[in-house]
């Protein structure tokens, strides 16, 4: 059974995660109007793969005897100076969200639930993962100083992803 400091946790971590799905989506929307598909369509795939983070957390607490409630979601922006400016916020999302799945890890811990630890490790290694795909992007983005031959390259690398 899941004691309630953690359940409460884990609930704040849903609402969390359907935060960054909601926030990857307002950036693949700004990026279907700024007509470049291949970045939309990495976004589009990068908020369902928040969904599906939220859903691995709410089945969680289920199969460990607890409850889920769901708390409001907040809107995301909706507008960026630019790709560039995209990523970066993109970035610094990500190593936000690293710091709150360590603080789960943490409370995990002192609330001596091995279970719960040993189940956060697969978020420990996809936000290493998450952070490295986001920076890796910024860091194309600069190199090609967002040229218009560069961005055509790279949207279309961007919308081969699986
Ligand atoms: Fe759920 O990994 Fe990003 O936020």
């Amino acid at each position: 059974m899941i004691k309630s400091k953690v359940e409460k946790a884990i609930n704040e971590q849903i609402n969390a995660e359907l935060y960054s799905g909601y926030l990857y989506l307002s950036m693949s929307a700004y990026f279907e109007d700024q007509n470049l598909p291949g970045f939309a369509h990495w976004m589009a795939l990068q908020a369902k793969e928040e969904f599906e983070h939220a859903m691995k957390f709410y089945n969680f607490v289920f199969e460990r005897g607890g409850r889920v409630t769901l708390a409001a979601i907040d809107a995301p922006p909706s507008e960026w100076k630019s790709p560039i400016d995209v990523f970066e916020n993109a970035y610094k999302h990500e190593v936000k969200v690293t710091g709150l799945i360590h603080d789960l890890v943490a409370l995990s811990r002192s609330e001596k639930d091995v279970a719960t630890e040993n189940f956060l490790m697969w978020y420990v290694d996809e936000q290493v993962e998450e952070e490295a795909h986001a920076d890796a992007i910024v860091q194309k983005l600069k190199r090609i100083k967002e040229s218009s031959g560069g961005m055509f390259m790279l949207d279309r690398e961007l919308g081969g992803r699986e």
